[in-house]
């Protein structure tokens, strides 16, 4: 009975294009003179995307990407450090390479961003449009 709960699951998932576990689509961001580059993308509703985030400051940063809900909760909370734990929200310390990966649900448009004190401000921050 299990095996045959396993092969309805495997038809399924088969069958269903929104379950597809395909592999993130790798995107390179660079972070240069507190700017993000590039600062804008487009992906496909459904698309996993890994963020390989290459920080060439001599002073940390973060990469977070969400709502616009989002950004204003990051930028209010006393949390500056960011592990890697949540998909799109990563700490890139001055000179150090990251990566996040996040599944960009339905379309909708996005924003990423650094939330240290003043850098959002600042400018250092992106558009994101899921289509
Ligand atoms: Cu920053």
């Amino acid at each position: 009975m299990k095996t045959g709960l396993l092969a309805v699951g495997i038809v399924a998932a088969l069958l269903m294009p929104g379950q597809r576990t395909n592999a993130p689509v790798t995107v390179e961001v660079t972070i240069h003179h507190s700017t993000f580059s590039p600062s804008h993308f487009s992906f496909p509703a459904g698309t996993r995307v890994r963020f390989v985030i290459r920080n060439t400051d001599p002073i940390d940063h973060e990469f977070i990407v969400g709502s616009r809900l989002v950004q204003l909760y990051v930028e209010h909370t006393a949390e500056r450090v960011h592990s890697g734990a949540v998909p799109g929200q990563v700490s890139v310390p001055a000179g150090t390479t990251r990566e996040t990966t996040y599944r960009f649900g339905r379309a909708q448009p996005l924003l990423f961003g650094c939330h240290l004190p003043g850098h959002y401000a600042y400018g250092m921050r992106g558009t994101i449009s899921v289509t």
